[in-house]
């Protein structure tokens, strides 16, 4: 690994901050990895990039996507920002988006941080807690340095209160996983409400409260939400 290509990431990481993006980890391709190539060279290296807190949403909501009145802003918005990174670093961009089939975002996320499953199915994050998601991944011919996941105990496993499980109006979220269809009717009928501001059982979670979303982003990801 030359000192030239250790700088990458670290390179790559100010330029995704630049576009409003942070970096999320990456991991080096194993074999049984089935990742499409880049140009024609195999993939080596996965660099993960998304949202950690709510400081990325107000870049976002600037942005031309926000204002054309066109659906998924969002989504347009991460396809720029990764293409034209892609475009600068020589990489190709996958998303979280577009499917099904879907990329494995959250398995790719498990192996680029330590990052351990909550009762509501998204990955808690040590500083973020539930207040973190994923824009895209880029996809690099080459091999280069990336930080090393830090090991940290999963705080479900500590947390005895649970109260993301009784903050569920529906009875969706419970200590077996994620009822899709239950907090799917729940939040379409008159008595959701409050969750169509933003998910309760997901503001219940102590882990990270200081990076909860502001109700403007809460509400938009409900939106998307309901609207898939
Ligand atoms: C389909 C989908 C949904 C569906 C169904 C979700 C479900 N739980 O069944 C709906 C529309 C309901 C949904 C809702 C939300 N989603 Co969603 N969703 C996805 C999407 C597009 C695909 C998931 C998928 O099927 N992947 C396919 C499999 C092959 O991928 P995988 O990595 O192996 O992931 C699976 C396993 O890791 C497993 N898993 C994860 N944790 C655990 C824990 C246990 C115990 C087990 C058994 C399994 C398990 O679940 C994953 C999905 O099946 C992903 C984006 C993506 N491409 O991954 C976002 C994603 C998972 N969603 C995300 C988020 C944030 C949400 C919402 C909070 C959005 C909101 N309203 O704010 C809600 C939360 C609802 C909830 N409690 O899950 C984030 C999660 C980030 C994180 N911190 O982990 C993702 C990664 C999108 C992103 N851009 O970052 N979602
Ligand atoms: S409230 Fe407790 S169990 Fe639920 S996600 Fe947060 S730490 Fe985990
Ligand atoms: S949106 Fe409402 S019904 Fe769905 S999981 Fe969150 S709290 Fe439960």
């Amino acid at each position: 690994m030359t000192g030239a290509a250790a700088s990458l990431y670290a390179r790559l990481c100010t330029a995704a901050s630049a576009r409003g993006l942070g970096c999320r980890g990456g991991f080096a391709v194993e074999a049984g990895d089935t990742l499409p190539e880049v140009g024609n060279e195999p993939t080596r290296t996965v660099v993960l990039l998304g949202f950690t807190g709510a400081k990325h949403w107000s870049v976002v909501r600037a942005s031309v996507e926000f204002s054309d009145g066109r659906p998924h802003p969002l989504d347009r918005w991460s396809v720029r920002m990764l293409t034209g990174l892609g475009a600068e670093f020589d990489a190709r961009p996958l998303f979280p988006f577009g499917g099904p089939p879907w990329w494995p975002f959250q398995r790719w996320a498990q192996r680029a941080e330590v990052l351990h499953a909550s009762p509501l199915g998204i990955l808690v994050h040590p500083e973020f807690g539930l207040w973190h998601a994923y824009r895209g991944a880029l996809l690099f011919a080459t091999e280069f340095r990336l930080p090393t996941p830090v090991r940290w105990p999963s705080p479900c496993a500590s947390c005895a209160a649970k109260p993301c499980i009784g903050g569920c109006p529906a009875g969706a979220v419970t200590a077996r996983g994620f009822d899709r269809g239950a907090c799917a009717t729940h939040v379409a009928s008159p008595q959701g409400i409050a969750c169509r501001s933003g998910c309760l059982a997901r503001a219940s979670c102590p882990v990270g409260a200081s990076h909860r979303y502001g109700p403007e982003q809460s509400a938009f990801h409900m939106q998307q939400l309901t609207a898939t």
